[in-house]
């Protein structure tokens, strides 16, 4: 490909001031050059606020800034998110040619991005930034017991929906912008992180060509986990439900 690909990362974020702060200006400065759409639930920390004042440092539409009324979970966040991407005609009348998601906490590094750029330029629709393949990597600092419970989640889910990819459990991802238009985003219900399972799973029934790129996955430093009881369970029977339907009969 001759002309530079135009990206913009979604990133959603839950009260997450502290990490929104030193990521924006990181990312923004990535050789992959990319714009940020960042999702806000009107967190009560003034994610959003600090946001709008980064953005003012930058030349517009590097940073936008989406305001939901209230906390929703992950899932329609990244809806929202998506739909709103895809809308974005930032140069003239052309869409972005690049749509990234990324987790706010620092857990999904930057500097992964150029070579997940690479495999898009080789062909792939998707990529994903893969924790378990050669080279990919959980957080050292994690006991035993999590990594198990992490890599076994993965098992589960890939080994009962018989999805081809390593990682099927991870939210950080490069979708080309003519696959994420072609996902029924309506009809992927999830609310926590089941939409990864689910996403990734309807880029699979659509014949999506799939590339993973190796990532050294890092713990959250700051701000509180929104991982919860009742999103390791939806995505536990939602597997099920999608093993039955596909990846819109998740509800
Ligand atoms: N807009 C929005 N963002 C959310 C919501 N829940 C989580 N996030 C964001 O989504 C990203 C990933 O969050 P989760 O994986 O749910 O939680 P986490 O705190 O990263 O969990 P661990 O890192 O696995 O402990 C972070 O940037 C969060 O701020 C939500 O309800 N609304
Ligand atoms: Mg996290």
């Amino acid at each position: 490909m001759t002309q530079a690909l135009r990206t913009v990362v979604v990133v959603p974020t839950y009260e997450e001031a502290e990490n929104i702060a030193e990521m924006l200006p990181a990312l923004l400065n990535s050789p992959i050059a990319p714009d940020v759409l960042v999702v806000d639930d009107s967190s009560p920390d003034g994610t959003g606020g600090i946001v709008l004042e980064i953005a003012e440092r930058y030349d517009e539409g590097r940073v936008r800034l989406l305001t939901r009324a209230g906390k929703e979970g992950l899932g329609a966040a990244y809806r929202a998110g998506f739909a709103r991407a895809l809308e974005i005609a930032p140069f003239g009348a052309d869409q972005y040619d690049l749509v990234v998601q990324m987790d706010a906490d620092g857990s999904h590094p930057i500097s992964a991005l150029p070579a997940m750029l690479a495999a898009v330029q080789g062909g792939a629709d998707l990529v994903l930034g893969a924790r378990y393949v050669p080279g990919g990597a959980l957080d050292d600092a994690w006991p035993w017991y999590r990594k198990a419970l992490s890599k076994g989640a993965n098992v589960y889910a890939r080994t009962l929906l018989r999805a081809p990819v390593a990682d099927l459990t991870g939210g950080f991802k490069m979708w080309t912008v003519p696959l994420l238009a072609s996902l029924p985003l309506s009809r992927l219900t999830a609310t926590g992180y089941a939409f990864q399972i689910q996403t990734t799973l309807a880029a699979l029934e659509r014949g999506a060509t799939v590339a993973e790129v190796p990532i050294r996955f890092a713990e959250r430093t700051r701000g509180a986990s929104k991982m919860s009881s009742a999103i390791i369970g939806e995505a536990m029977t939602s597997v099920l439900k999608m093993r039955r339907n596909g990846s819109t009969g998740a509800r």
